[in-house]
Parts: structure tokens; sequence; C-alpha cells
């Protein structure tokens, strides 16, 4: 359909809350896959539209002036948002709320678990003495574990973040599915638990997170050296090494 959002999508965290959002709203939405383990991120066709070699991007084919790129999730749902006229009120108190928490989202609740997934997960994968991780791995544990405290609090007597739900939500729900596996102890946050569950039964949810899934089947099925290569490749990037990866996939 020529009025669709073409999401250039990769079953992620940040991935799904543009599903999710898509889902909430409605809105007619096609995905094309960007495999990040096998280096599409790089393709002068995907820079072009995401010049930061990160999904997700958007383009909206159905934009009144002709299509629209958008890179970056959070300014995303915020697009999506406005677009739509649901979960982002244009009333400035409203949105300045949504806002400052869609930005705490983007700014320190994703790259802080990134960070502390990249050095309980992988980078074990890549160093030769696991002993040097260990600071590392206390200090993103420890801010996730921050992090984690400042949304607990923001939760006490309230439904969703700012109140009622809106895409601040959908961006910092995704996050939080991980923090067993980054190390919390998710018992402590019982105002978190039970708004992770309000936000898991939406059918809206359960679609966006569904969507994709797929896509990463070709990378599950690769052998144990070709996964550490594709790891090597995520986690060395320079922008020379963007450069030439750009350069070689050409045609
Ligand atoms: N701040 C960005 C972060 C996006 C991001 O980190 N995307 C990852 C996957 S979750 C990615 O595309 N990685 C590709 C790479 O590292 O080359 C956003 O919120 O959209």
């Amino acid at each position: 359909m020529e009025n669709e959002v073409e999401v250039f999508f990769f079953p992620t965290m940040n991935g799904h809350r543009v599903t999710i959002a898509l889902e909430e709203m409605k809105l007619p939405y096609r995905l094309t896959c960007v495999n990040i383990r096998e280096g599409d991120q790089f393709k002068p066709e995907f820079l072009a539209i995401s010049p930061n070699n990160r999904m997700p991007a958007i383009i909206d084919h159905g934009h009144p002036d002709g299509p629209l790129s958008v890179f970056e999730s959070g300014a995303i749902l915020q697009y999506l948002g406005r677009k739509s006229g649901l979960f982002y009120p244009s009333r400035e108190a409203e949105r300045t709320a949504i806002d400052q928490w869609l930005v705490w989202s983007v700014a320190h609740l994703g790259p802080m678990s990134g960070q502390c997934g990249h050095f309980n997960v992988y980078a074990p994968l890549l160093v030769e003495d696991p002993a040097h991780l260990v600071y590392a791995k206390k200090r993103f544990t420890d801010e996730v574990n921050r992090l984690y405290g400042v949304l607990e609090r923001q939760l006490a007597g309230r439904d969703y973040v700012t109140g009622e739900y809106s895409i601040a939500d959908m961006a910092i729900w995704p996050w939080t599915l991980s923090g067993d596996r980054l190390g919390q102890d998710m018992s402590t946050f019982p105002n978190i638990l039970a708004w992770r569950e309000r936000i898991r039964e939406r059918p809206a949810v359960q679609a966006g997170l569904a969507a994709g899934k797929d896509f990463g089947a070709t990378t599950r099925s690769l052998t144990d050296a070709e996964k550490l290569a594709s790891t090597r490749m995520l986690m060395g990037q320079t922008a020379q090494s963007v450069e030439d990866r750009s350069r070689n996939s050409v045609g």
C-alpha cells in the first residue's frame, strides 16, 4: 500500500518501540529487514535514511508532502504520535511530561542497559582476560539499577509513566523486559513489575513484540565461529570501518 509506513527493522528493544507504537495507533505499516548481524546497516541506501547506521528508521510513504524518513526511535515515536494524534497529547504540560521521559529512555535507560548487556554478555567473548571487565560490569549494572529506581519512584501511585498511557511507556517498556538478564532483582521493583504486566496484556503490544520475529532466523543458524565474527563486526566499529563496509556493500 502506498500510504504505509515502511519500518527498517530488526527484532530488538529499540525496534519494538516502533512496532508497538504502530500497532497501538493502528497505522498501516510494513517491515523491511535490516539484519544488523549481517551488516545491512552499512548499506548506502540504509545510511541515506539512517546516517548513524542504526535501526529503527522509517519512511512514511503516506506523508502529504511526499515520502518522509525519520531515524532514532524517540523521534520516530514523536512523529507517529503527531501523525496519529494518539498517545502524545498536544497540550503543552502533558506533551512536555512525555518528552522528558521519552528522552530519559533514549538517553539513559536504553544506552546504559545496552552497555550493561555489552559488558556482561558480549565483551567476555571478545577480551582475553575477563578480569578486565569487572569494573565495567559493576559500573553499568549499578547504573541500570539506579535507573530502575528512578522508574520505580515515578510509577508510585501512577498506572503509567506520566499518568495516561503514552509513547513514553512504549519507549521505556521494551528495555525493562531484560532486567533479570542484566543482573537486576526485579522483585525489588514492584511498581515496575505491575506496570510491565499492565502493558504486556495489551493486544497491540503483543502484536508489536511479535513483529519481524523471524528476521533473526538466519543468524540463529550461524555456527559459533560465524556468530563470533558477527559480534566482532558489531562491536568493533570505527568511522573508517563503517566507511569501508558501506563502500564494499555497493552493488
Ligand atoms: N538511539 C537509537 C539506538 C538504535 C540502536 O542502537 N540500534 C541498534 C539495534 S538495537 C543497531 O541498529 N545496531 C546496529 C549496529 O550496532 O551496527 C534509537 O533509539 O533508535
